[in-house]
């Protein structure tokens, strides 16, 4: 029988089959998944076959896992070498972010697009918590929204608390499978509870952002919309893998650099202190922003780093 992992806790699983029955799940034995080393074996989002372990008590074994389409990572925080994996099988993907309590960096939400240009998934960028902007978070939500449009990303701004843009969120949801991420306290969960009211997923004390970093949902987890579609909520992250990139593949998945890059004088030029380098010349003209160039620069880095 087949079926689609809706949540996952690392040691069991919740599943569906093709007929909307649901079965707590185990794995029989060891799972050993193509070349990756993750640390878990099964996420949500993956499609798997099932065998009945006990009638009585509705559970089963998952005895095969079917090829991924696509997956996103995150590092575990135990050990960088390795990494989780956070779901798979996604249409797109939702980066909630937010500019105040607490505040995303353009570093990580540069990370996080690099990852989703490397594994192809679409991502769209929504700034929560726009009841909270003053002046000062206004101007920043309309500079980073030109940035992102200009290479192409859809930038949203919503307020969960006022009601406001709820539901153009939603709509991009519609017959799809979306993965919602983002550091942890942006309001993923809330956003889910404004879909489906009766859930009531634990959500951060109505005191709201501690400062603290606390991750309020511990384990990813698959619901189903009732317009179409299906959308997953996920422990607040802290960083993205970079797992599988190269120093030299990393400026393929900046959309703004990848169309120059055959201009560049050297065909291997890395873009930092080369001679006739297309990608830079784009950056002293303003053609490309000076935030996304220092964000390459500090991907590169980190990559670097990691190769030691
Ligand atoms: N002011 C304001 N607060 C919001 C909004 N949306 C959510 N919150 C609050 O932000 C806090 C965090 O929301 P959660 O939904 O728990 O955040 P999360 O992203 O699921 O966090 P993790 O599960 O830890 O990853 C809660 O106290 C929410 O009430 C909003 O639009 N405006
Ligand atoms: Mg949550
Ligand atoms: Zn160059």
């Amino acid at each position: 029988m087949k079926a689609t992992v809706y949540k996952s806790t690392g040691s069991w699983y919740v599943v569906k089959n093709e007929y909307g029955e649901t079965f707590n799940a185990r794995i029989k034995g060891k799972f050993k998944i193509d070349e990756i080393t993750s640390t878990n074996p099964i996420a949500v989002g993956d499609y798997v076959e099932i065998e009945m372990e006990n009638e009585g008590e509705g559970s089963v074994v998952i005895n095969k896992i079917i090829d991924r389409k696509n997956y996103i990572t995150r590092q575990s925080p135990h050990n960088k070498h390795q990494h989780h994996i956070v779901a798979s099988n996604l249409d797109q993907s939702l980066l909630f972010a937010t500019l105040k309590d607490p505040k995303t960096s353009q570093g990580f939400i540069d990370r996080f697009l690099v990852t989703s240009e490397a594994y192809q998934i679409p991502s769209v960028l929504i700034f929560n918590k726009a009841d909270l902007f003053r002046k000062k978070e206004e101007e920043k939500f309309e500079e980073l929204k030109t940035i992102y449009e200009a290479i192409g990303y859809k930038v949203m701004a919503m307020s969960i608390e006022k009601n406001i843009g709820v539901d153009e969120v939603k709509d991009l949801l519609k017959n799809k499978v979306t993965l919602l991420s983002g550091h942890s306290g942006v309001g993923k969960s809330s956003f889910i509870n404004s879909t489906f009211p009766e859930l009531k997923l634990k959500t951060q004390d109505v005191s709201g952002w501690s400062g603290k970093g606390l991750h309020t949902t511990t384990f990813a987890e698959m619901f189903d919309l009732p317009f179409g579609g299906t959308v997953i909520d996920t422990p607040g992250l802290r960083e993205f893998a970079l797992m599988d990139i190269s120093k030299n593949e990393l400026s393929h998945y900046f959309p703004e650099m990848r169309s120059l890059l055959n201009e560049c004088q050297f065909n291997n030029c890395m873009h930092i202190n080369e001679p006739d380098c297309a990608v830079k010349e784009a950056v002293n003209s303003g053609g490309i922003a000076t935030d996304r160039y220092v964000s390459y620069l500090t991907l590169l880095d980190s990559i670097k780093e990691k190769s030691w």
